[in-house]
Order: C-alpha cells, then sequence, then structure tokens
C-alpha cells in the first residue's frame, strides 16, 4: 500500500518523526540473523544512535564500543554478561557500560529498542556498572504531582550516569505541563496509545510504534488522546556540562593566541 506518497513521518531541522510505513530495516555490523531500524543518529544529527533491533529466533546484536541500553519490546532475549546468561521478558532491560563484554541472543523471534551513547566520563565518578532489571520492578512517580502522568527511571539518577531512559504513562487527556525546550535531546518510542505531539512548530498525531527525536532546544509538548493510557520510553542526555569534557587536569591550558601571530587566521575562514 503505497498511500499515494502520504505519510506523517516528517523531517525538520529539529525534529524527525519516523512512523512505521517509511521504516527501513537494514544489518549493522555483526548482527546475525537481525536486522535494525535507524531511528536517531549521528548522520541527522544526534549525539546518540537508537534502533530497533527485530531479532529471528537465534539472532544475535553486534558488538559496540560504546554504552549499551536494551528494552525488549516483544518476545525474549538472552543476554550474556559477566560469565553469566540471564532471560529477559517484555519490559525487561539492560545496561551495559563501555566495553562490557555482551552477547545479546534471541530466544525466539524478537524485537527491542537499543540505545547507544559513547560515555563522557565525569571524575571524580566511577564508570557505572552493568544493570538488569525490568520495568515492572520501578516505581512510578507523578510528574510535578499530577497523578495522570507518571514516570519511571529506569537508570539510576548519579552523576555517573550521562544518560537517562525513562517511560512515561499519560492517562487519557494528560498532558505535558508546559511546552518544554531544553539543552537535552530525545530519542522516543512511543509504546502505547497515542495523542498529539507539538515538536517545533508543527503539531502531529503519534501512535504506538512512532518514533520522535527532539534536537536540543526543540520545543515539545505532548497531550494524550484516546480511551487507552498514553505510554512511551524516553531518551535524554543528562547530568554533564553542556560545555562538553573536561580538560584532563594534568595537561597544561593552551597558551592565548597572541594578537601577532606569525600565522593569523585567514580572513573568511569559518
Ligand atoms: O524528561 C523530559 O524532558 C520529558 N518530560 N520530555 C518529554 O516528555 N518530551
Ligand atoms: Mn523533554
Amino acid at each position: 500500500m503505497h498511500n499515494l506518497g502520504q505519510t506523517r513521518s516528517s523531517q525538520k531541522h529539529n525534529h524527525l518523526l519516523l512512523t512505521p510505513d517509511t521504516f527501513v530495516r537494514t544489518p549493522l555490523p555483526g548482527m546475525k540473523a537481525c536486522l535494525g531500524v535507524v531511528h536517531a543518529g549521528l548522520a541527522g544529527g544526534a549525539r546518540f544512535t537508537e534502533y530497533t533491533a527485530e531479532f529471528q529466533s537465534g539472532g544475535e546484536l553486534g558488538p559496540t564500543n560504546a554504552q549499551r541500553f536494551l528494552y525488549v519490546l516483544e518476545g525474549q532475549l538472552r543476554l550474556e554478561v559477566d560469565g553469566r546468561q540471564n532471560d529477559l521478558g517484555v519490559r525487561a532491560y539492560a545496561y551495559l557500560p563501555e566495553g562490557a563484554s555482551h552477547r545479546v541472543v534471541a530466544a525466539k523471534a524478537s524485537r527491542a529498542a537499543i540505545i547507544e551513547k559513547t560515555y563522557q566520563p565525569l571524575a571524580p565518578f566511577e564508570s557505572p556498572r552493568a544493570i538488569l532489571s525490568s520495568e515492572d520492578a520501578i516505581s512510578s512517580e507523578p510528574l510535578d504531582g499530577d497523578t495522570a502522568l507518571e514516570v519511571k527511571h529506569l537508570l539510576p539518577d548519579t552523576m555517573q550516569f550521562d544518560f537517562a531512559v525513562n517511560s512515561m504513562v499519560y492517562q487519557p487527556g494528560a498532558a505535558l505541563s508546559m511546552v518544554e525546550m531544553h539543552v537535552m535531546e530525545h530519542g522516543l518510542l512511543m509504546l502505547e496509545g497515542g495523542g498529539i505531539y507539538r515538536l517545533g512548530d508543527s503539531w502531529y498525531p503519534v501512535t504506538a510504534g512512532d518514533f520522535i527525536w527532539m534536537a536540543p532546544w526543540c520545543p515539545q509538548w505532548f497531550g494524550a488522546i484516546g480511551k487507552v493510557p498514553a505510554k512511551y520510553l524516553i531518551y535524554k542526555d543528562w547530568n554533564r556540562h553542556p560545555l562538553g569534557p573536561a580538560r584532563p587536569s594534568d595537561e597544561p591550558a593552551p597558551a592565548p593566541q597572541s594578537k601577532t601571530a606569525k600565522n593569523p587566521p585567514k580572513k573568511g575562514r569559518r
């Protein structure tokens, strides 16, 4: 069904909406019997990668040099890490620190949301350790006291972590209390229900299965519409200074450039 070229998918300078009718599956290095639908990445301006991995039974994820967060959407995954095997069912998730050697193999046909981000260390904190848990084990908190809008923080709120992944559940009619504009970027996967998302200067109907990337400071607002709650999984970079990584303390600061430098910058160079 080609819909005569119509789709709700949209790409703007500060956001991207991807609806399942436009998903393109692609193998990523090291994957076996598995394909990825890449939703966000460096090529589109994001500083992290998010993709949905679609596994056949026995399929396997490739390796990564970055931190990896995975959330099981469907089926069952077997995660080998630190010499132990763990079965992850629907709504189970894992955080794997950079360099953690691990294998992810599907026990049956499965789908998982995968987020990968290069770790930005922060002295004097140690790098985080692996976490295996389930969303069902996390208690929810009302957002700004609104009991119709509940948030689950899937990663600990400590400065060790340079990103957060939360699930948010909106009762029908519930909405964000403000249009948010913030330095953090977002990767958002709609899991259940739907509503209206304001992104930049556009308002979109969104539903389960859609993906949204929001650039830093992208104006954002959501209101849930329908007879069932709307739920999404949302990533944001977190806990780091906007200037980026600090210079290592044993490295001297570069000398200020003299105005009479022998090789002044060429005019018009940007
Ligand atoms: O955590 C957040 O910034 C979240 N409230 N944003 C959002 O739902 N668009
Ligand atoms: Mn936000």
